[in-house]
């Protein structure tokens, strides 16, 4: 590893703390600290089971310029994966996408400049907007921005200064542009744990919509792993692609839910649809795979998937009291 003091924004969220767990278990000499706001979707129930003297971690905003400043000093490398992550919110309440994507990217970005520490920007395939449903059309690297939700805007936003702070002050810095994750840990406010959730607590899940739009999906594992792989062997000022070309629509997602928990797959609830709502995203990741010998290793979804639903069976106590708190959010917006 070309680092050994990492700290990492965000690491008690989903892929945060997929990143910190996978680390620490394949690499003995890794130091890492996590600075985490614990907003509604940071759990610390989620690393602090990993007893070992080499995770610290620090309950704090990213927009704290003099904690950053203190903590960005003891480190050589900074990933941040804070963020407010949910298109959902972003619409019913924007402000705290713009302070924590926006202003907490600067932040970060100021300190790095300040101390020379390199900088991986955790960011997602919805800065290109998306494509129509029926074409084979892919997105790349130099793909134009043009993001649809106030979330993918904050995203698209933070990118820019990341690159901007590349050319203008010459810190070291890499982005990566992932597609939609799935895995253990993810909050129950997105598709697939909260279709589990639903499902599992005898209720039927709600697709926004038709139900076509399509998602293209990568196990959160194979995420982690590129990003490590970027540690290792990513080049400052570049943009790397994460996806597994695994592209199906939510309708069929929600189905093979379904069919995995034993339920009669017409069982859903079309509710109305999201505003703004992508239609379509698909990467084409194959420039990344070449340059960082990285390759997805769940190439079966279906396989991903049980092993997905086996966890959120093993882990109820994690995810019931959010799945209360997730519905009655969408009952109050009236979005189911
Ligand atoms: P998440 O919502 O599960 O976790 C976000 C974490 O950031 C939480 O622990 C939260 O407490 C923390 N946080 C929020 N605001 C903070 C602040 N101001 N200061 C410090 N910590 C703060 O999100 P996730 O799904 O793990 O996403 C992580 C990153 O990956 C995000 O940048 C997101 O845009 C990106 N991404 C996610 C996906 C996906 O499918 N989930 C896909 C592509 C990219
Ligand atoms: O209950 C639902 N019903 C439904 O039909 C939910 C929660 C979602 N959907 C649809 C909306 C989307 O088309 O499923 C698709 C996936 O929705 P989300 O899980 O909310 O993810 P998405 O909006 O695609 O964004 C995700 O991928 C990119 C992450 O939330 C982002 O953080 C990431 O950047």
């Amino acid at each position: 590893m070309r680092y050994q003091k990492i700290l990492v924004t965000g690491g008690a969220g989903f892929i945060g703390a997929n990143f910190v767990r996978y680390l620490l278990e394949h690499d003995q000499k890794v130091e890492i600290t996590v600075l985490d706001k614990l907003t509604y979707s940071g759990n610390l129930d989620n690393i602090t089971d990993l007893s070992t003297k080499r995770l610290h971690v620090v309950v704090g905003d990213i927009c704290d310029a003099p904690l950053v400043d203190q903590l960005v000093q003891t480190v050589d490398v900074v990933m941040n994966f804070a963020a407010e992550s949910h298109n959902d919110n972003s619409l019913a309440n924007p402000r705290p996408f713009l302070d924590t994507n926006i202003i907490g990217t600067y932040t970060l970005l100021e300190a790095v400049r300040k101390y020379r520490v390199f900088y991986h920007h955790v960011s997602t395939d919805e800065v290109f907007g998306d494509l129509p449903i029926d074409s084979t059309a892919t997105f790349q690297e130099e793909s134009r921005y043009q993001p649809s939700s106030p979330y993918s805007a904050t995203k698209a936003s933070s990118d820019h200064l990341v690159r901007a702070w590349v050319r203008s002050f010459g810190i070291q810095a890499t982005i990566s542009n992932s597609s939609n994750n799935y895995g253990p840990y993810q909050y129950v406010e997105k598709l697939i744990p909260r279709t589990i959730a639903t499902v599992m607590s005898g209720e039927k899940p709600q697709i926004f919509g038709s139900g076509k739009q399509v998602r293209d999906w990568l196990h959160v594992t194979d995420h982690v792993r590129g990003l490590l792989a970027i540690l290792e062997r990513g080049q400052s000022g570049q943009t790397y692609l994460f996806s597994a070309n695994c592209q199906l629509s939510n309708l069929t997602v929600v189905q093979k839910i379904l069919h995995q928990l034993g339920q009669n797959s017409s069982n859903i609830s079309h509710v109305a649809d999201r505003p703004g709502h992508d239609q379509r995203y698909a990467l084409d990741a194959s420039s990344t795979m070449a340059a960082l010998d990285w390759h997805p290793a769940f190439s079966d979804f279906d396989a991903g998937l049980e092993e997905t639903i086996a966890w959120y069976q093993n882990h109820q106590n994690w995810w019931q009291k959010a799945h209360t708190i997730v519905e009655a959010k969408y009952l109050q917006e009236g979005r189911r």
